[in-house]
């Protein structure tokens, strides 16, 4: 059986999560036991990667071999027959999750970041905290905190384009959900994790997509 290994809240994790209930494959999920504990990761890729997500499939373990690779996706797009990168669609795709996983992930992974008291455990907190201020800075999360508004704001901004495709198709290329579909919905549901949000009203059309891809299952 397939296993998924990862955080319940990260963003990437999020996109391959959805992909594998879009299947009906039967998965497994692992959750890392702290966000600063990647020794399984370390010792399933024989050292070569920490970050999440990771696939376990049998003997084999698939990581993301570059900063921009969807090899994830990928393996599990051509194990399980889903036709979500077809080759004329290649170089849009690749744009677009570029400004999902850069631009709108920016934004989305704050807003949620500043409640982790809520869904980091106690105990790995600190690690939390630490992990975040060495990456940007001290007090990162009092300052994303103190511009939350300001960042909604730019999130729904980064997000317009993505309104003004849906007036126009289903899915964001066209009539049937392709990884781009998967890749954004990833990023708008590690923005809304933590409860605390909804997505805005002034973007109605990728409401109604966020609504669909959240349950949409393969018709085989
Ligand atoms: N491009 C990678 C990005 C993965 C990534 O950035 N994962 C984060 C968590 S959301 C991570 O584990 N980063 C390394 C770290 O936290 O030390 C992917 O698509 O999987």
């Amino acid at each position: 059986m397939i296993e998924l290994i990862q955080f319940p809240w990260s963003p990437f994790c999020l996109v391959q999560r959805r992909i594998l209930e879009f299947s009906g494959a039967k998965f497994k999920i692992t959750n890392l036991p702290s966000t600063s504990d990647r020794s399984l990761i370390w010792k399933l890729t024989n050292e070569q990667y920490y970050a999440v997500p990771i696939l376990r499939d049998g003997a084999k373990v698939i990581y993301e071999t570059g900063d921009d690779t969807q090899d994830l996706a990928r393996y599990l797009d051509a194990k399980l027959n889903l036709d979500l990168f077809p080759a004329q669609r290649e170089g849009e795709q690749t744009i677009l999750c570029r400004y999902f996983e850069h631009e709108v992930e920016a934004l989305g992974f704050k807003l949620n970041d500043i409640y982790f008291k809520e869904f980091v455990t106690k105990a790995d907190q600190v690690g939390f905290i630490r992990h975040k201020e060495r990456k940007f800075g001290r007090g990162c999360l009092d300052q994303w905190r103190a511009q939350q508004k300001d960042l909604v704001k730019q999130l729904e901004q980064k997000l317009a384009p993505c309104e003004q495709m849906l007036v126009h198709t289903e899915f964001l290329l066209g009539d049937v959900p392709l990884f781009v579909d998967f890749n954004l919905y990833g990023m708008v549901e590690n923005f809304l994790f933590s409860g605390h949000y909804q997505i805005p009203k002034s973007l109605p059309n990728l409401r109604e997509w966020y609504q669909c891809m959240k349950t949409i299952r393969l018709v085989s």
